[in-house]
C-alpha cells in the first residue's frame, strides 16, 4: 500500500546488521550441501520452525550453529551479496555491517576467509547495486578480553578496511568494562567504537559503554530509557542508537511490537535509527522493521523521515557524504 511505498522509497542506511544473521534457511541448506556438512534439520521449514526464541542466548545458540555452514570465501561473498540485494529492494543505499571473526576462527577458518569473502561481497554490491558499505568487526563478549586482543592482532593487515569494532553476543554478565583495554587499543589503531548495550543488560552497561569505552554509537540502548539522567545524556551527546524492533520482539525484549519504545525515543529527541539486526532469524529486513514498527506504534511520515535522516547522520561516512544523503 501507500505507507509501504513511502518507506521503500525513502533512501536509508542500515547501521545494525550482523551479516551472519542474514543467512536465510535456503542458503544455509545450499551451503551445507555444497560443503557436505550435516545439519540437524531435514528441511527449510524445519529450520524456520526452530526460530522461536525466548531470549538472546536461545537465539545465539542457533545462530552460531547456523554459521558453521560458511566455509569458503565464496560462501561469505554469496551471503553478503544476498543481503545487499534485499537491502536494495528496501530502498537501502548504504550499510555498516558487523561480522564476528571469532565465530569463524574458533572453528578453524583462517582470519582471511570471512574477511576477504565479506569484503568481496561489499565490492560486488557497490559495483552491481550502487550500495556503499563499511565493515565492523565485533568482539564476542562471552569470550575473554585476551581473545579479543588476539583477534585485533589477526586483524592487523585489514585495519584500513575496517571502519570500527563492535561488542556483541550475550550481554548480561559481560559488561563493557570487561573490554576497556582492547577497545582503547582498537581506538588507537583508528577504529571507531560500537557496543551492544541495554538490549538485555541494565542501564549501568550503557553508562559503561559511554564512560569507559567512549563509544561512537550504541547498539540497541532500549534499557537506557529506564534511567532519566542517562536518557538526557544520550540526547545531549547526540549519540546514535541503532534500534532493532523486530529483533526486540523475537528475543522478548518487548512483549508486543505495540509496546516498542521507538516512538518514545524519537519524541524524547534521541537519535534513534531503525535496523534489522539478524533479519533471517527475526522475520524481516530493514523495510519490514520500518513498516511494522510504524503500524504498531503509530510513526508518522515525519518520524519515518527522521529515522532515515538519522541513519545517515549517525553513519561513519565522511561529513561530505552524510550531507549528500540528508
Ligand atoms: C546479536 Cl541480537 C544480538 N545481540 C547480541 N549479539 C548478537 N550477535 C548477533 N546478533
Ligand atoms: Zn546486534
Amino acid at each position: 500500500d501507500t505507507l509501504d511505498a513511502f518507506i521503500r522509497g525513502l533512501p536509508k542506511a542500515e547501521l545494525h546488521l550482523h551479516i551472519e544473521g542474514s543467512l536465510e534457511p535456503e542458503l544455509m541448506f545450499a551451503l551445507a550441501q555444497r560443503n557436505r556438512i550435516d545439519l540437524p534439520f531435514q528441511s527449510v521449514e524445519e529450520i524456520r520452525a526452530a526460530y522461536a526464541f525466548s531470549n538472546l542466548q536461545d537465539f545465539l545458540d542457533i545462530y552460531y550453529q547456523g554459521a558453521g555452514v560458511l566455509q569458503t570465501e565464496e560462501d561469505f561473498q554469496d551471503l553478503t551479496i544476498a543481503y545487499f540485494r534485499r537491502l536494495k529492494a528496501d530502498g537501502g543505499v548504504h550499510a555498516e555491517i558487523f561480522y564476528d571473526p571469532q565465530t569463524h576462527t574458533d572453528r578453524g577458518l583462517p582470519f582471511s576467509v570471512a574477511a576477504d569473502g565479506i569484503l568481496a561481497g561489499m565490492k560486488q554490491a557497490e559495483d552491481e547495486l550502487g550500495i556503499t558499505s563499511r565493515l565492523i568487526m565485533s568482539y564476542l563478549r562471552h569470550l575473554s578480553e585476551e581473545a579479543a586482543f588476539e583477534t585485533l592482532r589477526q586483524a592487523e593487515p585489514y585495519l584500513d578496511r575496517f571502519v570500527g569494532v563492535g561488542l556483541d553476543s550475550g550481554e548480561v554478565g559481560h559488561p563493557p568494562s570487561k573490554f576497556a583495554n582492547v577497545m582503547k587499543a582498537s581506538r588507537e589503531r583508528g577504529l571507531l567504537i560500537n557496543a551492544h548495550a541495554g538490549e538485555e543488560g541494565p542501564p549501568a552497561y550503557v553508562y559503561e559503554a559511554l564512560d569507559i569505552l567512549g563509544v561512537d554509537r550504541i547498539d540497541h540502548g532500549n534499557r537506557a530509557l529506564e534511567d532519566q539522567a542517562l536518557t538526557r545524556r544520550l540526547v545531549d551527546m547526540g549519540i546514535t542508537l541503532t534500534v532493532c524492533p523486530l529483533s526486540n520482539l523475537s528475543l522478548c525484549v518487548v512483549k508486543d511490537l505495540k509496546e516498542h519504545p521507538m516512538k518514545r525515543m524519537l519524541d524524547l529527541g534521541l537519535k534513534a535509527t531503525c535496523n534489522s539486526d539478524d533479519p533471517a532469524y527475526f522475520g524481516g529486513y530493514v523495510g519490514d522493521n520500518y513498516i511494522r514498527t510504524a503500524e504498531a506504534v503509530g510513526l508518522t511520515r515525519d518520524d519515518l523521515a527522521t529515522l532515515a535522516k538519522n541513519s545517515f547522520s549517525g553513519s561513519f561516512l565522511p561529513a561530505a557524504d552524510k550531507a549528500r544523503h540528508i
